[in-house]
């Protein structure tokens, strides 16, 4: 692999036609490479564990198209299921046997999980999860974690208001005070933050939603007791447990984080890797719950493409395959071994860093662990992260470009493949610690 810079010299005309016609030339705003002082990465295609820019230079990918791609790009098995379903429509806006067999396996597979609503995306899946949640509580307050990402609803574009029981304040414009007064934020891991919450507002609490591992703050594991804490929680007070899988579904175990840490949530929102990189997730729950969704029940939420035949066929083709190979124990020993190593290069630089691997996702700050919360993720050293991915990248390594996402691995990626990373990761360190000596940005 070529070790030349990958960077071209300015804005590419791609970029320059990108930002002409789309804000910040992208459709989601981490595409822009901001944090790392990069312009946008253009990719061109995707092959097992590398993706291909337009030149068709390629990277070691632990984005993963932000964990969807757990069997790696083009998995034959995805690719042949969506071309053959192609060939026979692109929608239908009617039932067909593909929804209820995802569905079905969804419910195999998740313990929580009895009854499926497909949607067309994680914020989709999580503000129907929260109004559904409202619905069968007849309350309005919802409770969320510091540095969790559920989607870009308003009810979730919130920050800490001033103390820790209050609510919150808006963190775009565009969101009302008043959407964000239904929001409470308390940080994550902090049990007692929660009982102060629950004690000033507890009656109008309608659900406690929380990503059971943290995956957009860097990577944060749930301290021992944390999950079991919020269940108990939630039964005191009479408010629903959501848990936000998008992320941590099919990624952290076959049964998601409900499965690893045996904690059963109320509803279950699940994305990503269930699609296989197309448009598709899902809210999910007993049937108690699920049927109050229309039209089985008064609760409205509707989508055009809802239930799609090529998604479908994307993610049965993807659960199958994960299903007939079992490869969750051997990801989750190459994601540690690729955490131990990046560890151990600093560690041997002088570098403060920590981080750990939950399944095949991973993390890493660049500071003095350990990292319980969002706060604690802030600590890191955000210049040197950004030295050091450029260098990476530069190199044929291509991580999520800021500091605040976690890693992922695929069934493609080799020992060898994590043996070349790790050797690329050393040389950035050394010249993320030049580049500092320099004075260079
Ligand atoms: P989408 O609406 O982006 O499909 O899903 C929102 C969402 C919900 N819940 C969790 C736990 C999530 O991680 C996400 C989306 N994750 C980000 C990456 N951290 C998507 C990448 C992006 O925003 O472009």
């Amino acid at each position: 692999m070529s070790r030349g810079p990958h960077q071209p010299a300015g804005p590419s005309d791609w970029v320059r036609r990108a930002r002409a016609v789309m804000p910040g030339g992208v459709s989601s705003p981490v595409r822009a490479f901001g944090p790392v002082g990069m312009e946008p990465f253009f990719a061109a295609r995707g092959a097992g564990a590398r993706i291909f820019d337009d030149a068709g230079r390629g990277y070691l990918d632990y984005v993963l198209s932000w964990g969807p791609l757990i069997l790696g790009h083009a998995a034959p098995a995805v690719v042949e299921a969506v071309t053959r379903a192609a060939l026979d429509g692109m929608s239908f806006g009617a039932c067909h046997r593909r929804e209820v067999e995802l569905a079905e396996r969804l419910a195999d597979c998740v313990p929580g999980v009895e009854m499926v609503r497909f949607v067309n995306s994680g914020t989709e899946a999580t503000m129907s999860a929260v109004r559904l949640a409202r619905a069968a509580t007849g309350r309005d307050l919802i409770l969320k974690f510091q540095g969790c990402y559920h989607g870009h609803a308003d009810a979730f574009l919130v920050m800490a208001g001033s103390g820790v029981a209050t609510l919150s304040l808006p963190d775009s414009p565009g969101v009302p005070a008043a959407a964000s007064r239904l929001t409470l934020t308390v940080p994550y891991n902090d049990l007692e933050a929660v009982d102060a919450a629950v004690a000033e507002h507890g009656p109008r609490l309608a659900a406690i939603i929380v990503e059971p591992v943290a995956g957009n703050a860097g990577l944060i594991p749930p301290r021992d007791g944390f999950l079991k804490g919020l269940r108990h929680r939630c039964d005191r007070a009479g408010a629903l447990l959501i848990f936000d899988e998008v992320m941590t579904g099919f990624r952290v175990a076959r049964g998601g984080a409900q499965e690893r840490y045996g904690v059963i949530p109320d509803l279950t929102t699940l994305g990503k890797v269930v699609g296989a990189g197309l448009p598709v997730a899902a809210y999910a729950g007993p049937g108690e719950l699920m049927r109050r969704v229309a039209p089985a029940g008064p609760m409205y939420q509707a989508g055009t493409l809802s239930g799609n035949p090529l998604g479908m066929a994307a993610g049965l083709a993807q659960l199958r395959e994960l299903d007939r190979t079992d490869p969750f124990d051997a990801l989750a020993r190459r994601a540690s071994t690729l955490v131990d190593g990046i560890l151990a290069a600093a560690r041997s630089r002088g570098i403060p860093a920590c981080g750990t691997a939950v399944g095949s996702m991973w993390g890493v700050f660049f500071t003095e662990g350990p990292v319980f919360d969002f706060d604690g993720a802030r600590r890191a050293d955000a210049e040197f992260f950004a030295r050091y991915y450029r260098a990476c990248f530069e190199r044929g390594v291509f991580f999520a470009p800021s500091a605040f996402e976690a890693g992922f691995l695929s069934t493609a990626h080799t020992d060898a493949d994590v043996n070349e990373t790790l050797d690329v990761v050393g040389e950035s360190m050394d010249a993320a610690m030049d580049a500092a000596m320099d004075g260079a940005t």
